[in-house]
């Protein structure tokens, strides 16, 4: 069997993000930033609030139901346009569920032990995680591959899990000597692709790390993103004129990616302005950069949350829009499969 050939598939991007809890200045340019980018061009843009994900650890009802409009609200704020690509929430698209069944039993346990992630999430207490935290990444490929995907715009976080779904469409079209699935290309791009921790360099900034300090919130006003980069961890020496100056110092590399994600500049023109300088320079300058990007989307997330009716409108239409496009490609998986549809 051949190699399926991506150019054989309509060009498609898909990506989403989890509503496990208030988004995060690195959920904005590792992806939100890029996703509103990537409208326009040749792909079609399917966008999706990863609600059956977030479920994977506890959530308390009553705040995942605010916090999926949340994320939808920040998906438009960030300039994710509902007329240009179909955003909508995983849940009301039972197609995902579905193929996350049939992928079930395409991917190998072992493959699902060996994901970080779930070595992260699970921690020490692996035999008490839920079952849906191991099996998340056949999810995932559900989600890509339900649309035939090409592409996925993500952070450096997901490109293990991203792999995995290449291993589930190869197998898949291997076992049933198909070329239905496309090997889908990951779009890990930019100085972003890894916001770490403002508290910790060596970790990343997550929407669940229990340290707020760690992380900018898209809902953060002016003051609380200025004290946060105020009080952010860095070190003692100035800046370098060039980024191999930074190699070793991840919380200085961590401010400095920041700045020129925020500003659209390459690592060395920040470098360039900055070299010799430190941080008491350096900090108040990025505050006034995050404050001037962040102020304008946390406004208009505010502003669309005030409307929620009008949310759960836009998501109703997606989802609409995205049933109609994965209903087809469901369907045949389970004709290849010889799962028997008599309507
Ligand atoms: N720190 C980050 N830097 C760059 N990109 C990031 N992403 C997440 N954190 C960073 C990207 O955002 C997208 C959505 O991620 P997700 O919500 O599905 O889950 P995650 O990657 O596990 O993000 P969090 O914030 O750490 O969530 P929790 O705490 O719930 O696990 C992905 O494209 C991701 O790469």
């Amino acid at each position: 069997m051949s190699e399926p050939q991506n150019s054989t598939f309509r060009p498609r991007i898909f990506s989403g993000i989890q509503p496990s809890g208030g988004l995060t200045l690195g959920n904005y340019l590792g992806a939100l930033k890029r996703f509103a980018a990537l409208q326009g061009g040749e792909a079609e843009t399917i966008y999706c609030v990863v609600d059956l994900h977030a479920i994977t650890v506890w959530q308390e009802p009553e705040q995942l139901r605010m916090r999926i409009r949340e994320a939808a609200a920040a998906f438009m704020a960030a300039g994710v346009d509902p007329a240009k690509s179909v955003l909508f929430n995983q849940s009301q698209v039972s197609a995902h569920a579905e193929m996350a069944w049939l992928f079930n039993t395409v991917a190998r346990v072992g493959w699902m032990y060996r994901m970080t992630q779930f070595k992260d999430k699970a921690g020490k207490n692996s035999e008490n995680a839920s079952l849906g935290l191991l099996a998340y990444p056949a999810l995932m490929a559900a989600d890509i591959l339900t649309y035939q995907a090409t592409a996925v715009p993500v952070g450096e976080d997901q490109k293990q899990h991203l792999e995995l779904t290449r291993d589930i469409a190869a197998k898949f079209n291997h076992d049933y000597k198909v070329d239905h699935f496309p090997i889908t290309q990951p779009l890990i791009e930019g100085v972003a692709t890894r916001v770490m921790s403002l508290r910790d360099g060596s970790k990343k900034m997550s929407k669940s790390d229990p340290s707020d300090a760690s992380r900018i919130n898209l809902t953060d006003d002016a003051d609380a993103i200025a004290q946060k980069i105020r009080k952010a961890r860095t070190d003692a020496d100035p800046l370098p004129g060039s980024a191999d100056g930074l190699k070793d110092r991840p919380e200085a590399r961590n401010l400095v990616n920041i700045y020129a994600a925020l500003s659209d500049e390459t690592v060395d023109q920040v470098l360039a302005r900055f070299e010799g300088q430190g941080f008491g320079a350096f900090k108040p300058a990025l505050a006034e950069v995050a404050v001037a990007s962040m102020a304008p989307i946390t406004k208009a997330m505010s502003d669309y949350m005030a409307d929620p009716a009008e949310i759960d409108r836009v998501l109703a239409d997606g989802a609409d829009r995205a049933e109609a496009i994965a209903r087809p490609i469901l369907d045949r998986t389970k004709d290849i499969m010889g799962l028997l549809r008599t309507r």
